[in-house]
C-alpha cells in the first residue's frame, strides 16, 4: 500500500460526502438557481464573517478572479515571495490580469506592516499604481507556518490606511483556525476578501470560496464566467463543500498532531534537518543534507512512501484526513531505510 503524503489535495470524499452529492438537490448556478450552491455560499460568508461568497473551480481560479476583480491592467500587487499566487499559479496574474506581482522577502511566510508600508508606490506617472496586497495563511512553501492575528492585523491596518485592499490566500485558512484556537472569521476579518479550499484537508473532491462584500463578489462572478468558470448543476460539488464545512474542520486538529509527530521523528534521523517546534500544521518541510530532493523522493517512492520535493535539498510531506498514525510509523521506518541505503 502506498503512503501518499505528496499533499492534503488528494483526500478523497468521505461517505458522507458521496451521500449528499447524489442527494443533492440543483438548479442552473448560472441563473443563481442551484439551491444547494446558494447554501454553501451562504454557510461559507457566514463562517468567514463577509457579506457574501462566491463557489469557484480551484484555489488558483478563487485567487485570479480576485485579482481580477480588484486589480486593472498595469496595477502593481504586493506579495511574498514564496507564495501560492507568485510560484505556483503558472503566471496568471500576468498572463490573464496584466498585473505586476512585486514579491517581497517573508519571515515565515509573514510580511511586516513596515515592509509592505515601503513598497506601497508613489503616486508618480512613472510607476505602476499599488492596487492590492496579498497575504497567505497558512503559508504552504514555508512549511505550512501560522502567520499569528497580531501580524495579520497590523497588515490589515495599513491597507485600510492606504485605502488598499487586502487579499487572502486562505486555502488552509481552517487549518490556520484551528492552530491559533480562533475562528476563521477572526482571521478572515483581517482581509478585504478571502479565497479557501474546500478540496485539501477537509476532504471535499472540488471546489474553493471567495468571500467579501456584496458588490465586490457580484463583480467576481463576471469574471468567473469570463474565465469559464461558470457552472450548471454544481449542487452535487457544492453538497460536499457543505459536508466538508460542516462535519471536517475541528478533525484538521488530528493532522497537525500527525505532523508534529512526524517531524520529530524526521529530526532525529541522520542527514535530514528540521525544527520540529516550527511545525504548525499539517505540513512539514525539512531539508536533506544527505542527497538531493529528488533523489530522496525517488528512493522514497520506490518504498511506496509518496511526497514531492520543493527544492534542489527540501522535501515537503503532508498529512491529511487519509493517513493516520500507523502510516506515520510506517514513513519513519521507510525514511530511515531509504537514507541508510543511500
Ligand atoms: N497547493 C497545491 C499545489 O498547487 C502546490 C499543494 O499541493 O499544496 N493557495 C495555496 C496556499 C495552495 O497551497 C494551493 C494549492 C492553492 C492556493 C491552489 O489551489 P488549487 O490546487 O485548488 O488550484
Amino acid at each position: 500500500m502506498m503512503i501518499d503524503l505528496r499533499s492534503d489535495t488528494i483526500t478523497v470524499p468521505t461517505p458522507e460526502m458521496r451521500r449528499a452529492m447524489s442527494a443533492a438537490e440543483v438548479g442552473d448556478d448560472v441563473y443563481g438557481e442551484d439551491p444547494t450552491v446558494n447554501r454553501l455560499q451562504e454557510l461559507a460568508a457566514e463562517m468567514l464573517g463577509k457579506e457574501d461568497a462566491l463557489l469557484v473551480v480551484s484555489g488558483t481560479m478563487g485567487n485570479q478572479v480576485s485579482l481580477l476583480t480588484h486589480c486593472r491592467p498595469g496595477t502593481e500587487v504586493i506579495v511574498e515571495q514564496d507564495c501560492h499566487i507568485f510560484y505556483y499559479e503558472a503566471g496568471a496574474a500576468s498572463a490573464l490580469g496584466g498585473v505586476q506581482l512585486r514579491a517581497l522577502p517573508g519571515r515565515r511566510g509573514a510580511l511586516t506592516a513596515e515592509q509592505v508600508e515601503a513598497a506601497i508606490r508613489a503616486d508618480d506617472i512613472h510607476q505602476p499604481p499599488t492596487a492590492l496586497i496579498c497575504l497567505e495563511n497558512t503559508h504552504n512553501r514555508a512549511g505550512g507556518a501560522v502567520i499569528p492575528l497580531a501580524a495579520m492585523q497590523s497588515v490589515y491596518a495599513l491597507a485600510v490606511r492606504h485605502g488598499l485592499p487586502l487579499h487572502l490566500d486562505g486555502a488552509r485558512i481552517f487549518n490556520a483556525a484551528i492552530a491559533l484556537g480562533v475562528a476563521a472569521k477572526e482571521i478572515a476579518a483581517c482581509a478585504t476578501t478571502v479565497q479557501f479550499c474546500l478540496s485539501k484537508g477537509l476532504g471535499a473532491p472540488i471546489g474553493s470560496l471567495i468571500a467579501g462584500p456584496r458588490d465586490w463578489i457580484a463583480a467576481a462572478r463576471r469574471w468567473r464566467k469570463r474565465l469559464g468558470g461558470g457552472m450548471r448543476q454544481a449542487g452535487v460539488i457544492a453538497a460536499a463543500g457543505i459536508v466538508a464545512l460542516e462535519t471536517m474542520v475541528d478533525r484538521l486538529a488530528e493532522d497537525h498532531a500527525n505532523a508534529r509527530f512526524l517531524a520529530e521523528g524526521l529530526a532525529a534521523l541522520p542527514g535530514l534537518e528540521l525544527d520540529p517546534a516550527a511545525v504548525e500544521t499539517n505540513i512539514v518541510i525539512f531539508k536533506t543534507t544527505a542527497l538531493s530532493a529528488p533523489a530522496l523522493v525517488e528512493a522514497l517512492r520506490r518504498r511506496n512512501l509518496l511526497c514531492v520535493a520543493m527544492d534542489a535539498d527540501r522535501v515537503r510531506f503532508t498529512t491529511h484526513k487519509d493517513v493516520s498514525r500507523a502510516d506515520m510509523e510506517k514513513a519513519l521506518a521507510i525514511v530511515k531505510d531509504a537514507l541508510r541505503q543511500a
